[in-house]
């Protein structure tokens, strides 16, 4: 049994920083990024050890050690499955949590956009390299802003989220059951200057993929639901797959979620939210099985042509251990071994869910907290203990 060890609670404790705390202003220079057209995974990349089951369980119980209600992993392998869970769903009626269980994916639902639009590419219907106001005119305060800019994170547009859950609950509370339209939120990010100029370096904001939601939108003239359940959840029959925006809830059996206060008050039901904010950056619900169908579809190829599965793996660094292609992250984790994917965080939802070189291996780690940072490294412990095994 491997616990979560301090070492790799750090490793994923700095993953998490490296998210979130994201500096204002500009720091470093273009140079700092990892050689485009990247997409092979490092030089001798580690294939997975068998993963190390006791070590994923022992890692979610110290996620509900640390606040979480509960915790829950699934595992997808060549047709295995391996499944593991430890507390409740709903703190209520205390019932267990469950690998079937729905939740909200988070930016996770980052992949799905970028899926879509770099299908909309493959079909000649956008350039990366075109600047958005080409399909968006006037939408954004410069037109070196391009389509690949807002995929990869180097558009310099403001993350709004940030300035709206400054003080978590309060800033939750505020938009709960609220309806945004994608401009207004694009108006929001306006407020403040940008980050960068366009290309110039990576700084993750919610901004960027809320525009590729419209952009998606106008390209195909229907609803971002709709290019999900077409493109994507259809042809993958990812039945536990909703985008229920403007929808406050879930349908179906799910775990509740709830929301850490900054201060040590009690945890906030969040379950019921409209995940306005994030739309297009983050308002799916799925399952651990669903996530990991996709993801290890997406890195098989079946999603996009071998063109397209390259363009969104041109890697850009991150940090040590992190890089980031379009809409998709790549890990490297202690022992070596490449994993892809994504993380996501909303109100209430921890999640992390990453697959191995060509999908081989797919897990999907889940806490039913957010905003302690001590569980979402012990679901970063949980990735370890999947991929790397003892
Ligand atoms: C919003 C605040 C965090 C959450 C965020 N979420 O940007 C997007 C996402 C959709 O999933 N991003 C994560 C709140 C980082 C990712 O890519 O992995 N935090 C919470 C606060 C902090 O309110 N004051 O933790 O619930």
């Amino acid at each position: 049994m491997t616990p979560a060890t301090p070492r790799r609670a750090a490793v994923a404790g700095t993953l998490l920083l490296s998210l979130l705390a994201v500096p204002a202003a500009p720091a470093a220079p273009a140079a700092a990024l990892a050689p485009a057209g990247s997409a092979a995974p490092p030089a001798r990349a580690a294939a997975p050890h068998a993963p190390d089951l006791a070590g994923v369980r022992e890692a979610l119980r110290t996620a509900v050690r640390r606040g979480a209600p509960g915790a829950m992993a699934r595992i997808d392998e060549g047709g295995r499955t391996h499944r593991m869970v430890t507390g409740v769903a709903d703190r209520t009626t205390r019932r267990p949590i469950s690998t079937k269980d729905r939740f909200r994916i988070g930016s996770v639902t980052k992949v799905f956009t970028a899926v879509v639009l770099t299908q909309l590419v493959d079909e000649g219907k956008v350039s990366l390299d075109r600047p958005v106001n080409r399909y968006l005119p006037g939408l954004l305060p410069d037109n070196g802003i391009t389509v690949r800019h807002l995929l990869d994170h180097r558009s310099g547009l403001y993350d709004y989220s940030r300035a709206l859950f400054a003080r978590s609950v309060p800033g939750f509370e505020a938009v709960r059951t609220k309806v945004y339209t994608y401009r207004e939120l694009v108006k929001l990010s306006l407020r403040h200057p940008r980050t960068n100029r366009p290309g110039a370096r990576y700084v993750y904001s919610n901004t960027n993929f809320v525009v590729a939601g419209m952009l998606i939108e106008k390209l195909t003239g229907k609803p971002v639901a709709t290019a999900y359940e077409r493109r994507i959840i259809k042809p993958l029959k990812l039945r536990n797959t909703v985008y229920a925006h403007p929808e406050a809830t879930i349908p179906e059996r799910h775990t509740r979620g709830y929301l850490t206060p900054d201060s040590g008050a009690r945890l906030v039901d969040a379950t019921r939210q409209t995940v306005s904010w994030a739309q297009s950056a983050g308002a799916l619900v799925s399952t651990a099985g669903d996530v990991n169908t996709f993801l290890s579809a997406l890195l098989r190829g079946e999603l996009t042509s071998e063109r397209g599965l390259t363009r969104m793996q041109k890697w850009r660094t991150v940090d040590s251990t992190t890089s980031y292609g379009l809409g998709l992250r790549r890990r490297t984790l202690s022992c070596g071994v490449p994993v892809y994917g994504h993380t996501g965080a909303v109100q209430g939802y921890y999640t992390y869910a990453f697959a191995s070189e060509g999908g081989k291996r797919s897990l999907t780690a889940f806490a039913n907290t957010s905003n302690n940072a001590r569980v979402l490294d012990a679901l970063g412990a949980a990735l370890e203990s999947a991929f790397c095994g003892k």
